[in-house]
């Protein structure tokens, strides 16, 4: 179903919308388990290798990784979609009820952006020992894998480079558990989209004293909805205070043809009216283009510059 118009404008309005039950369990429940099967097949390995002693196989989706990530950091390195490349995921990012909202707000001719992201957001306690398991000695590494998935305020609109500035490109964030204030669910200031602007601080992200005013708004979701936000909205998470993990993804849509703000990695047609054979439909593909773009480019290079006027920023619709 494509978004009604009171979701569109919900959006127009406020620079974001949840679509609540948009995805089932045949969406999610293949993308889950292509993830588990990544986590088991690295598990065995660190267990053959003997750098992990319990392969807790009996353990739920939410908590399995964390009690191996407590006992060796290492397994966490590859908890991405480019890097994990399972086929599950790849099939999903063309997922038609998914496509059908995007495509409310980007149009018939649809990309799937490179700057795309599978989060396992650890419990606080993993850090400290709370959460079960045996610990692995290196208590930095652990406290290091936790902070690195509290995502600082920023807005979409700074992580790509600047060719990209005038695109829309759309951010679909949804949830693989249930998420809240406890396990660390996203915030946004709604509305700041209005004024066409980024807020550039130092480093990355935006510093508090830089926030734009607005409410801080907390977004709970349940598993199979979906959030869509403008890029130019200012968003964080919050620490996972649960003792699970808060699995998500955040994926990014755009009208094909224009450019990603990341060229060095690779995008892909997901739907087309004008050209449905360039559809890409073969995972083989899909995966090669990001080994071999990996194998050039593992750091984003920074922007050159940082422009502080608004840009106009063209929706479909
Ligand atoms: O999922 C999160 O914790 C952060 C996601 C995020 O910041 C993003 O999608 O840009």
């Amino acid at each position: 179903m494509a978004l009604t118009q009171d979701q569109f404008q919900h959006f127009v309005d406020e620079g974001y919308v949840i679509v609540k039950g948009a995805l089932t369990g045949d969406d999610l429940d293949p993308v889950i388990a292509g993830i588990e099967a990544f986590v088991d097949g690295r598990a065995r390995s660190l267990h053959e290798e003997g750098r992990i002693t319990e392969l807790h196989e009996g353990e739920p989706f939410e908590r399995r990784l964390a009690l191996i990530t407590r006992e060796n950091p290492s397994i966490y390195d590859d908890i991405d979609i480019m890097h994990m490349r399972a086929e599950a995921v790849f099939r999903f990012l063309g997922n038609d009820r998914m496509l059908n909202l995007v495509g409310s707000l980007v149009g018939p001719e649809i990309t799937c952006s490179p700057i795309q992201h599978l989060r396992a957001k650890l419990p606080e306690a993993v850090a400290s020992g709370d959460s079960g398991g045996n610990g692995s000695g290196d208590e930095n590494a652990l406290a290091a894998r936790v902070k690195e998935n509290v995502a600082p305020w920023h807005q979409d609109a700074q992580v790509h480079q600047e060719d990209a500035d005038p695109v829309f490109i759309l951010t679909v964030w949804l949830p693989l558990c249930d998420t809240d204030e406890e396990n660390g669910c996203l915030q946004i200031i709604p509305r700041v989209h209005h004024r066409g602007t980024v807020y550039w601080s130092e480093g990355f992200g935006i510093e508090e004293s830089g926030l734009p005013e607005g409410k801080v708004l907390s977004l709970p979701m349940k598993k199979g909805d979906v959030l869509l936000m403008h890029k130019l909205i200012p968003h964080r998470s919050i620490p996972n205070r649960s003792g699970s993990i808060r699995w998500s993804l955040d994926l990014r849509y755009q009208q094909t043809g224009l450019p990603t703000g990341r060229s060095f990695y690779p995008n892909f047609i997901v739907r087309s009216q004008r050209h449905p054979e360039f559809v890409l439909a073969d995972y083989n593909t899909w995966s090669r283009g990001w080994e071999e773009a990996l194998k050039v480019t593992t750091q984003r290079p920074p922007r050159k510059n940082r422009p502080t006027e608004p840009t106009p920023i063209r929706m479909y619709g």
